[in-house]
């Protein structure tokens, strides 16, 4: 099999590149990767012998049309996948989520291409604390953020390529990913990296909002699941049944790496905050077969911590940035 997978040198992506060069032998990859802020080439160090590297925009037809010509499979991760960002800009998650994927979708409909695309639970909006609902294939689109819109608005236009033009997706959307290689704006690193500084964890709000953490691994195989058993034009969600609050999450982090638990402070609340997400992943499992093999969070969570203190070099270069920018939205 021939892969392009984009976004390959992003969290997720670098991730399903360097487990499907372990596992598969027989699969071919070459990554289209912008390398963006967001992207590190050394996220695909140890498999980059085996890897193709190709930079470049997938909004960029040109760059994306004899990718997807010499491939039997896309999948497709590249983003902007930040909320916080999409908030002070939004026009990179415009271009980027709704061009790109355009554009991907036109070269998969020109050359007959398998298409699979990774979007996020993010498109269902949120749900209170105490609704027993959780979020089906069947549940309405409702993005709260510039970035859950663009990721939405690609998302349908997904459906409607392989409705109107017979293209050959799948797509799945899958909760909160937490593992190694998570760019240090995100949630845990962020909190991880600055125990490790010695700054106190920042907590947006009241710290009651509630995220559906999985392992990065168990989401990618969830992914290769799709790719070589999921029904055409169909939809699956992805998530572990791993629901903590962001309070708990903080003081689980102090604890893990040898601080009082309440070493933390509040901060100013990110606008429109989505209070909860929660995923019923039945159809995934009952039809696939498969099922995540990180059963403890806090396991899943003691490795990722030492992941980051033993992988400094990787994240140290862009930590000082990434703090300025916060510096300056007051979080
Ligand atoms: P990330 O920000 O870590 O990585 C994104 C990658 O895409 C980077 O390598 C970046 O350089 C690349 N990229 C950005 N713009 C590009 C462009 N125009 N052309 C080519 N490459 C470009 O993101 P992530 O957390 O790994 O997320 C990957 C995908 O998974 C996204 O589609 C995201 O919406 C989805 N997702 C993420 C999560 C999560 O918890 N992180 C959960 C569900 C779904
Ligand atoms: O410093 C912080 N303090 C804090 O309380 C940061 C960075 C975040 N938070 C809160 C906001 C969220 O409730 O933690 C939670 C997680 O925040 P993020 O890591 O920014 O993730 P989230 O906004 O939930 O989105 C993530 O999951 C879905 C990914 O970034 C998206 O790409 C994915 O689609």
């Amino acid at each position: 099999m021939r892969l392009l997978v984009t976004g390959g040198a992003g969290f997720i992506g670098a991730n399903f590149v360097q487990q499907t060069v372990r596992e598969r032998p027989d699969v071919t990859v070459t990554v289209l990767d912008a390398l963006t802020y967001a992207g590190d080439e050394a996220s695909l160090a140890p498999v980059a012998d085996a890897v193709t590297f190709v930079r470049g925009d997938v909004a960029d037809a040109d760059v994306v049309d004899p990718l997807v010509r010499d491939a039997d499979v896309v999948v497709h991760f590249a983003a902007e996948s930040h909320n916080d960002n999409s908030l002070s800009d939004p026009w990179p998650f415009v271009r980027t989520n709704v061009v790109g994927t355009y554009t991907l979708l036109e070269a998969v409909r020109r050359h007959g291409t398998r298409y699979h695309h990774i979007s996020t639970d993010e498109v269902y909006g949120d749900l209170e604390l105490d609704d027993p609902a959780k979020f089906t294939p069947t549940t309405p689109y409702n993005p709260s953020s510039p970035y859950s819109s663009t990721k939405a608005s690609s998302d349908l236009l997904v459906r409607a390529w392989a409705r109107s033009f017979g293209v050959a997706a799948t797509i799945s959307n899958c909760s909160n990913n937490y593992g190694p290689y998570q760019h240090v704006e995100k949630f845990i690193p962020r909190q991880v990296t600055n125990v490790i500084d010695g700054v106190r964890p920042k907590l947006y709000g009241s710290g009651a909002n509630v995220r559906d953490w999985i392992h990065v691994e168990d989401h990618n195989a969830a992914v290769w699941a799709i790719v070589e058993r999921g029904r055409i034009g169909e939809t699956y969600l992805i998530g572990a049944d791993g629901e903590v609050d962001n309070r708990t999450v903080v003081e689980t982090v102090l604890e893990l790496m040898g601080r009082p638990r309440d070493a933390y402070d509040l901060v100013a609340d990110r606008p429109g905050h989505d209070l909860r997400y929660a995923i019923d992943a039945s159809r995934t499992r009952e039809e696939l077969g498969w099922t995540p093999r990180y059963r403890s969070f806090r396991e899943g969570l003691a490795a990722t911590i030492a992941w980051y203190q033993e992988n400094e070099a990787w994240w140290r270069p862009r930590k000082a940035a990434t703090e300025a920018r916060y510096a300056q939205l007051g979080r």
